[in-house]
């Protein structure tokens, strides 16, 4: 998860004020130091921090909370209302109205560029448009095969050539070559083998100029921490068509001040990357963004997931209805953890629900390839009652069953509570609760 470390420490904060008898000044001043030391921690502007966290006391402190909601609830939607507006407060999306809708990515060398391109071209060909690829940067030997490797395995075509040298005229042939095709996007990929910001935007004019691109699109490290807010105002200044992805935010300490430079510029941060796979993507949402930063989960986040998924045909409907419904046996329980596997990391999964957050036991969610196969072996010494009704084994039917499956009575045990956990945590997920969630923010996670 992006911010993972500034996301614990917030949510620290929020539960100390959960905890708190009354939520009365020195409280409130003791949760917004925690904020603070937070935020300085992820790189963010200290001039920023103070900005930010001055908004919130003030309204802390002197803010009525709405009929029915108590002090600590209304303190706590000031936090998460006033980040939002911090991250730039509405999503930006990406449109794509023209056809072909051109785009033209640039970057300096490393940040990211070309694995984002790869990213976005399999974004918009799983929401159904059709993409093309064009490797212009004729500075990495490599950049071409990089970029045919990334997304040729899911059939979209990689227009370039590793022996022309020159880039204007590659990213032209490449954008007539796709117009030709009839793609609904096409997208640039340009060397960005400037380490400053001079450099970078002539390079941007110069292919600008020669392919009319609809959006360009500016790739910044977010390991840069608050450095980025140069290269995002240089680039604001330089265009009125661009706009952001923030990549490598996951893991890095420094994710949450990129984050916020940026945002600072005016400038409208459209994706951020997570992670090194394809699907590492996520379209920026402030709100969605700091709702799970905060650890109030993300229901819509899941449910969007979750959707896609279905799509996918990965997922089978009555495997989402039993996932949200949470009634299952151990049978239920391994479909479901293959299910979840191919959601991606359970961890990420999970978190996006409410109430579950941050408090969730690491091994609830740990559940690797090799314990799934550890699994069906013993489950295939179970009886169809145990099975379905796992509720009637008992000391003697584990040790059998441990017997059976050449296991120990611990791994039989193990997997005995690894269900009664998930059968507990999935029993809060129910249909109606969910949807009542989604209406209402959730602070259940925080013990309010
Ligand atoms: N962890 C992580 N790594 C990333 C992310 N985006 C890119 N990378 C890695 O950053 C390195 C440079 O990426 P690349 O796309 O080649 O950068 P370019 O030089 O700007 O085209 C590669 O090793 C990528 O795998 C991200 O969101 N998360
Ligand atoms: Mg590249």
């Amino acid at each position: 998860m992006a911010l993972e470390k500034l996301g614990k420490a917030l949510n620290n904060a929020l539960r100390k004020l959960a905890r708190s008898g009354a939520a009365d000044e020195a409280v409130v001043k003791e949760v917004i130091r925690d904020i603070q030391r937070a935020l300085i921690q992820a790189d963010v502007n200290v001039r920023l921090v103070l900005q930010l966290t001055k908004t919130i006391e003030r309204r802390a402190l002197e803010e009525k909370p709405p009929a029915g909601a108590s002090k600590k609830e209304h303190i706590i939607q000031i936090v998460y209302e006033e980040l939002t507006k911090f991250l730039g407060n509405e999503a930006r999306p990406l449109e794509v109205k023209a056809k072909p809708t051109i785009l033209l990515t640039v970057g300096i060398q490393g940040s990211g560029k070309t694995t984002s391109v790869a990213k976005l071209a399999r974004h918009l060909q799983k929401r159904g448009y059709k993409v093309g690829v064009v490797c212009s940067d004729t500075w990495r030997p490599g950049a071409y095969f990089q970029l045919k490797q990334l997304v040729e395995p899911f059939g979209i075509e990689v227009f370039g050539d590793p022996e022309e040298k020159d880039a204007v005229k590659l990213a032209r042939e490449g954008v007539e070559h796709f117009k030709a095709r009839g793609v609904d996007v096409i997208i640039v990929d340009s060397a960005g083998r400037h380490r400053e910001e001079r450099g970078l935007i002539e390079e941007m004019r110069m292919i600008s100029e020669a392919i009319k691109p609809h959006e360009v699109i500016l790739v910044i490290d977010g390991t840069i921490g608050q450095q980025a807010y140069n290269q995002a105002l240089a680039f604001k200044e330089a265009t009125p068509i661009g706009s952001i992805i923030v990549t490598k935010l996951d893991g890095s300490a420094k994710g949450g001040g990129a984050l916020s430079a940026v945002a600072a510029t005016g400038a409208p941060i459209k994706f951020i990357g997570v992670g090194e796979r394809i699907d590492d993507i996520e379209p920026f949402d402030p709100k969605r963004f700091v709702s799970r930063l905060l650890g109030m989960g993300d229901i819509e986040g899941l449910l969007q997931k979750l959707e896609e998924l279905q799509k996918g045909q990965e997922l089978k409907e009555e495997d989402i209805d039993k996932f949200l419904k949470g009634r299952f046996n151990l049978k239920d329980m391994y479909a479901q953890l293959e299910a979840m596997q191919k959601m991606g990391p359970l961890k990420q999964v999970l978190q996006m629900i409410p109430g579950l957050g941050y408090s969730l036991p690491e091994d609830a969610v740990k559940v690797g390839e090799e314990k799934l196969k550890r699994y069906r072996v013993i489950m295939d010494s179970m009886t169809e009652e145990e099975l379905e009704n796992p509720e009637v084994i008992n000391y003697s039917r584990i040790k059998r069953i441990a017997r059976g499956s050449g296991t120990s009575t611990r791994e039989v045990r193990e997997l005995l509570q690894q269900y009664n956990q998930m059968k507990r945590t999935f029993k809060s997920l129910d249909k109606r609760k969910l949807s009542k969630m989604m209406k209402k923010f959730n602070f259940g996670g925080l013990g309010i």
